[in-house]
């Protein structure tokens, strides 16, 4: 009876187990999520702006078109309000919907940007 117990314990453990497990690596997935397409030479870059800036780090091609495209779905703070100084752009986004800001051919080089107010970050970096 005993040993039965304690065996179904030990099941229920490594089940547990690897439901954590498939959960943490499902979560680096999303962190690791491969926002960056190429579509007619085109090169688009998908950021979510609601609480922040999701991927706060995006990895890109340089020389090639860019748009950066923001998404948002039901935006009330200050990340509806984009900015990217080095490229002088200031961008209000609406609540809910998509925006593409076009920076063009980039070198190889970090482009930063920030909420109106400057306290959530998102970094593109572009590569050869
Ligand atoms: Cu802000």
């Amino acid at each position: 009876m005993k040993p039965t117990i304690i065996s179904i314990v030990i099941v229920i453990v490594l089940i547990g187990g690897a439901f954590a497990l498939t959960k943490k690596s499902d979560t680096s997935a999303v962190v690791d999520a491969n926002n960056v397409t190429i579509v007619d030479g085109k090169q688009i870059v998908e950021i979510s702006a609601k609480g922040g800036y999701q991927p706060r780090k995006s990895i890109a091609k340089a020389g090639v078109p860019t748009i950066i495209r923001f998404d948002t779905n039901g935006t009330f703070d200050c990340s509806s309000s984009v900015r990217i100084p080095s490229m002088n752009i200031s961008k209000s986004l609406p609540q809910t919907g998509k925006t593409d800001i076009d920076v063009g051919s980039q070198e190889v080089a970090t482009l930063q940007g920030t909420c109106g107010m400057g306290m959530y970050p998102f970094e593109v970096e572009f590569k050869s």
